[in-house]
């Protein structure tokens, strides 16, 4: 298997059809037409049916059959063609009923679209071998769930590690749109309703006729599935690529200029979602130039769009990364201080895209404090499928619990339970906009994303969309049963190697709140914990002989904490109070600071990093005692990424115990931190053909030398 279908297989369980008598003899759809999502659920079910249980089974459609089929629908359709339905609740948009009691199995959506979600929902339920009686109603949390891709119109992805576009290549929409379908199955089976197909650091010439023929014909591939598409847009276009001597987003020519464009985007694909716009950040275009807000920026296209339904999603990642006060500033106020004094001021359509964490998907981040500054402003919150400074899909993080830390975390506005996956679902603070989007980043590769371990967060995040107070061991032991079968050891192993994978790396990489200690200007991989400092990005670690950390405080330091709401601006503004986890990123402490379990933190440093380490590298054996239960495709090329992180997670281990011991002067209590005896160096042995390099930072050798 080469991981093309995912988690929806729909593979042979041990017991086929003859052990299930129960399993429906023919399949209704309440809509003929072969473009929409209904007549999709049909073909669906018989694949279904077909791969897992060997069935084969007939569609029909529109003739309502009295017992031992399956019934696909909405409400409505049901009731024109069937008859009064008996129990359904009133569902919200998106949402759909599931009764598999009755003489038939009844899937009903609210619209075509839940009608599909119910669909898979009940095909998983066969996948995993589970034949429950069940009867219930199930509605999103919030209407905007939506995948960004960060695809560049030459084929590249920016932080993309599955190979290049699916959607572009060579300046232009792909001919061959087979790999977006497929794409379109895999999203619409976890509920997502939107792709953003293009990059954030967007290029004008998708804008162009010929191009967006392109964006219409991934869109009419996607429709069938329930999901609209997205575009980017640069900021500077009406300039850059209309030719207007401006983009001053209160300029009439410029304005005109973008109702121009929206006529032709909506003229060709006239269900489009809406726009995302990142502008005035790292060197994006904005109306900043102009001395205008980011309202006056995100109500320009809000007022395009809006007659056709269309939403903006502006980002709240703004930021000057070489602005000359960063060196004295924090980049992570950055949001709340351009935005707060903005609440109330954008259109009703325009929803503020809000990255999970005040920085950029690091291993650990507070959330973001703007979840707390906006009232009147509708909110959706950005997670990162991809892994980006999360070992890029070379590791195995399974990172859904990180996003848990985050949704579930209660920022206590006006001193009220205020949880941040009720503030992004709208629910808080009376929004009907909100939601969620995702960068996925798949590509070409048939393992989408680049590993097969690593489509558990494609999956959970679909999951989460639809249920953010969903438990993540929970989601994860579904995908693991649709991916890899039934198999009690393989379900016990995975989900173990899983739940420890995020830990480990936060071990490994960047623990008590310190960050992800990348290389943080170029690769965002691989040790590197000096670049962290001193640069236009941030001035994060602030280690120095004797002390390590950021202080955002508002007695001391940035006052960063002053911006969460008083009982979280106090948690995080005291030392005792301030969790470990986040000692780092909240505060500056001697190297030999007492730690809530009574270790100094550069011994819990030492600790932590063997730890991890030793973690990650249990991953490949546990993988091993799978040998056999997986087919050998998946079985050997994850086996590959887990051998390589066993290796790549003691060079995390040493360069970052390594340059601290360096640093600090301070030894490991259990000398192990610069003592290897039983590591033979490369350079020490008779080498034909390689030269020795010493390296710069010396850290990312043992002994500051490598061989070439
Ligand atoms: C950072 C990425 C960069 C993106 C940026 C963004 O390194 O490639 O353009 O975020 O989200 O994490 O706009």
């Amino acid at each position: 298997e080469n991981g093309l279908n995912g988690w929806l297989r729909y593979a042979p369980l041990p017991c086929p059809g003859q052990c299930h008598p129960n399993l429906p003899s023919s399949i209704v759809t309440l809509n003929a037409t072969e473009t929409s999502p209904v007549y999709v659920a049909g073909t669906e079910l018989q694949s279904g049916l077909k791969g897992v249980y060997g069935k084969s089974v007939q569609v029909t459609h529109n003739k309502c059959k009295t017992s031992s089929s399956v019934v696909v629908g909405t409400v409505d359709q049901y009731l024109e063609i069937c008859g009064a339905v008996k129990d359904v609740p009133e569902l919200e948009e998106d949402g759909f009923w599931l009764d598999t009691k009755g003489e038939n199995v009844q899937i009903l959506g609210q619209n075509e679209r839940g009608a599909l979600y119910g669909t898979f929902e009940y095909l998983s339920m066969l996948a995993q071998g589970n034949f429950s009686k069940v009867a219930y109603a199930s509605n999103p949390s919030a209407p905007i769930r939506w995948v960004n891709q960060w695809d560049n119109l030459d084929g590249r992805i920016e932080r993309g590690y599955g190979g290049p576009s699916i959607f572009f290549k060579d300046g232009q929409i792909v001919d061959n749109l087979t790999r977006v379908a497929e794409y379109a199955r895999l999203l619409a089976s976890i509920r997502i309703n939107a792709v953003v197909i293009n990059n954030v650091n967007a290029d004008a010439a998708l804008l162009n006729s010929t191009n967006l023929d392109g964006v219409a014909r991934i869109a009419d591939v996607f429709r069938p599935y329930g999901i609209q598409v997205g575009l980017s847009l640069n900021f500077a276009s009406p300039q850059t690529y209309g030719g207007l001597s401006t983009f001053d987003p209160l300029d009439a020519s410029v304005i005109e200029w973008w109702s121009n464009i929206t006529t032709q985007v909506y003229d060709r694909v006239p269900d489009m979602a809406g726009y995302l716009v990142k502008a005035d950040s790292e060197g994006e275009p904005g109306p900043q130039k102009y001395n205008r807000t980011l309202s006056d920026a995100a109500n320009l296209f809000a007022k395009e769009i809006q007659p056709y339904g269309g939403i903006v999603m502006y980002r709240a990642f703004v930021y000057n990364q070489l602005n000359e006060s960063i060196w004295t500033d924090d980049r992570a106020k950055a949001a709340v201080d351009f935005f707060k004094d903005l609440d109330g001021e954008f259109d009703d359509n325009v929803v503020i895209q809000i990255k999970y964490g005040p920085i950029d998907f690091q291993v650990r981040e507070p959330a973001s404090a703007l979840f707390a500054n906006l009232f009147n402003t509708s909110m959706a919150i950005e997670l990162q499928v991809t892994q980006e400074y999360l070992g890029q899909q070379s590791h195995l993080v399974y990172v859904a619990p990180l996003w848990k830390t985050i949704l579930d975390s209660d920022l206590r506005v006006d001193g009220q339970p205020s949880l941040v996956r009720d503030i992004v679902t709208g629910k808080r603070f009376n929004r009907k906009l909100g939601g969620s989007a995702a960068v996925v980043n798949v590509g070409t590769n048939t393992t989408w994303l680049g590993s097969h371990l690593s489509m558990s967060n494609l999956y959970a995040y679909g999951r989460l969309a639809w249920n953010p107070a969903d438990d993540a061991q929970d989601i994860l032991q579904d995908w693991i049963r649709l991916t890899f079968g039934l198999d009690r050891k393989v379900l016990d192993t995975i989900t173990r190697m899983s739940m420890e994978s995020w830990p480990a790396y936060e071990k490994y990489s960047g623990n008590l709140g310190i960050q992800t200690l990348t290389d943080i200007i170029y690769t965002h991989y691989g040790p590197s914990p000096a670049s962290q400092d001193n640069n236009g990005w941030g001035q994060w670690t602030r280690a120095d002989q004797t002390s390590i950390g950021m202080d955002r405080t508002v007695a001391n330091g940035t006052g960063f904490s002053g911006q969460y709401p008083d009982e979280i601006a106090a948690m995080y503004e005291n030392i005792d109070t301030t969790p470990d986890d986040l000692l780092l990123w909240f505060h500056h402490v001697k190297y030999t600071h007492r730690l809530h379990t009574g270790k100094t933190v550069i011994q819990h440093f030492y600790d932590e990093h063997y730890s991890g380490a030793e973690t990650a590298q249990t991953f490949l054996r546990q993988w091993e005692s799978l040998r056999g239960k997986i087919d050998t495709e998946r079985y050997n090329h994850t086996r590959h990424f887990l051998d390589y992180q066993s290796g790549h997670s003691i060079v995390w281990r040493d360069a970052i115990n390594d340059f601290y011991y360096n640093l600090s002067g301070i030894p490991d209590q259990a000398k192990r931190v610069g003592h290897h005896p039983w590591r033979i160096e490369a350079e020490d042995m008779n080498l034909e053909g390689y030269k020795t390099y010493t390296v710069n930072p010396f850290e990312t050798a043992s002994g500051s030398v490598a061989i070439v």
